[in-house]
């Protein structure tokens, strides 16, 4: 185990080996972890060589305690201890910064994404010739949660689109995969990784969208509250309009 400023083998390190490092942030997420890492285990057996990184937010439940004994049994398995509770994207941030993978697979660690879709995303990434980078998400076409999650939700995302001419449909859903290197290229803030679409085409990278399974949530509860969500979610969105807006675009530049 690693505490979160001080990673393993220091951030720049990469072994060459690991072609994807799937990043799992959780909090309190105790009754899914095994489930969640079987299942992942599972998907990428024969695809790629990977490593899973487990970012713990400072549970409460037992959840690191249990991360840390599985570790000692499965080498693909890394844990990444925030010293207390730090959010969503500072958790995927971690994570990302202790990955040694070159692409970069998230997901939430509830159960909620399926693992078995990593393959496709990992395949819709190998299929690209474009020269730029290229970021995957996932759309959850028949999402599983309560109505008034959606409904929320759907409401969000009609403002987020108007506001920033963004026409991803779910840039909620934190199944993606990416170039390591794309993400440590944005700017980070609370809650980025709810507009990582937007923040990548920023960066005149392409976005892919891949339909994925979405499950019910078995065990444990949301970390969120719908109200919450939308309210900070509006000056988040201010934010990110600014940022796109304030782009320079494009920069030319080459090594001589
Ligand atoms: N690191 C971290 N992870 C969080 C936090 N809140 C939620 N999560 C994780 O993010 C994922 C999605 O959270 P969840 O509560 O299921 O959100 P919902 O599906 O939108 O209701 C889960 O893996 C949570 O454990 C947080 O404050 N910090
Ligand atoms: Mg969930």
């Amino acid at each position: 185990m690693a505490h979160a400023s001080t990673p393993p083998k220091g951030p720049n390190t990469k072994d060459p080996e690991i072609e994807l490092s799937v990043v799992v942030p959780v909090l309190n997420e105790t009754e899914n972890i095994r489930p969640l890492i079987d299942e992942i285990q599972a998907a990428l057996k024969d695809v790629c060589v990977y490593e899973i990184v487990y970012v713990d937010d400072g549970s409460n439940d037992g959840s690191l305690d249990l991360l840390t004994k599985l570790a000692q049994s499965m080498t693909e398995l890394r844990v990444i201890a925030h010293a207390r509770r730090s959010g969503q994207s500072a958790g995927v941030r971690s994570g990302v910064l202790a990955a040694r993978g070159r692409l970069i697979a998230t997901l939430d660690g509830d159960g909620q994404n399926d693992p078995a879709d990593i393959p496709k995303l990992l395949e819709a990434h190998r299929e690209h010739t474009g020269t730029e980078r290229l970021m995957v998400t996932g759309w959850r076409a028949e999402r599983r949660d309560s109505w008034a999650k959606r409904r929320a939700s759907r409401l969000a995302n009609a403002i987020r689109r108007a506001m920033l001419r963004d026409d991803n449909p779910d840039t909620g859903c934190s199944l993606k995969l990416y170039e390591r290197e794309l993400f440590l290229r944005l700017p980070y803030f609370d809650h980025m990784h709810r507009y990582l679409p937007a923040l990548a085409k920023r960066e005149n990278c392409a976005v892919r969208i891949v339909r994925v399974n979405h499950r019910h949530r078995t065990h444990g509860v949301s970390k969120y509250k719908i109200m919450d969500r939308l309210v900070v979610g509006l000056s988040d969105l201010l934010g990110v309009w600014w940022l796109i807006r304030r782009s320079p675009g494009p920069l030319d530049s080459k090594e001589l």
